[in-house]
């Protein structure tokens, strides 16, 4: 089996790559900037806005990882080219070589907007807090429409935080551990149908379902509690006030990400 993974340098990429390693599968690992293979894999430096790299980067693949574009907010012309362009691209040359499955990495932020809840469902209805929560929830689209007009098995992860460890107090409810991240994409990489799922570890604190990434066979075993007295040591209790507690996109519905902010 032949994996193609975009964004492979990228940092959930990385956490992957030695994650996914498995006798008899070779990882193709496409980045932009040069990536260096170890054994079982293959690398290839491309554009997934190019279709002609595209296409002959889904030669012999069996199931696409897409990790690539940006993983924060960017000015409109950039996340239109790189993450929703680049989204058109990849799917368009996934359908054309016959592959099967392919696994996209969404965002909590196609949802931030909405008001933190006990338990969020699956397939809350889009309300992105950013331009790049705009393109994830294009990326949804795109998906739904490649499987539902093609055929292509399509599982979106709406990722929450994925680190090695929570990396503030939000963290501890957002957070998707590597190894969890790892047996999330295994599931996804063989689930027939649409799919969208919360990507997020078993967490005390979580905010989101895990129905639907369970119906699909992932079986979370980490828990951000495990680390809740040193992160709430060092950055306290998430203050109710504050949107980083009140939304679940967190900061990133804070007014001052405002595209005009960002140096350009
Ligand atoms: C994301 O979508 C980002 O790519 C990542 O850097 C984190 O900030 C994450 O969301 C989050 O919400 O913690």
């Amino acid at each position: 089996m032949r994996i193609l993974m975009t964004g492979a340098a990228g940092g959930v990429g990385t956490h992957l790559r030695p994650r996914l390693a498995r006798e008899g599968r070779v990882l193709r690992l496409l980045d932009i900037v040069p990536v260096e293979p170890g054994p079982g894999e293959e690398a290839m430096t491309a554009d997934v806005t190019d279709p002609d790299a595209m296409t002959k980067a889904m030669d012999g693949v069996d199931a696409v990882l897409h990790l690539g574009g940006h993983s924060l907010e960017q000015p409109w012309a950039d996340i239109l080219q790189v993450n929703i362009n680049g989204t058109y691209v990849l799917l368009e040359a996934a359908r054309k070589a016959g592959v099967r499955h392919v696994v996209m990495a969404s965002s909590n932020h196609a949802v931030g907007f909405h008001p933190r809840m006990a338990e969020a469902p699956d397939y809350l209805f889009p309300r992105p807090d950013t331009f790049y929560g705009v393109s994830k929830v294009t990326l949804e689209a795109l998906g739904s429409l490649y499987h539902d007009r093609y055929g292509l098995a399509v599982t979106c992860l709406r990722i929450g935080s994925c680190f090695e460890r929570p990396k503030d107090t939000r963290m501890l409810s957002t957070w998707l551990s590597p190894d969890d991240c790892a047996r999330l994409v295994e599931a996804a990489l063989v689930a027939d149908g649409f799919h969208i799922v919360w990507g997020i570890s078993a967490n005390t604190r979580r905010w989101w379902s895990l129905d639907e990434a369970r119906a699909i066979g992932y079986e979370p075993k980490d828990d951000s509690e495990v680390y809740a007295e040193e992160v709430i040591a060092r950055y306290g209790e998430l203050d109710p006030g504050d949107i980083a507690y009140s939304l679940l996109g967190g900061t990133f519905c804070r007014p001052e990400l405002h595209v005009d902010n960002l140096g350009r």
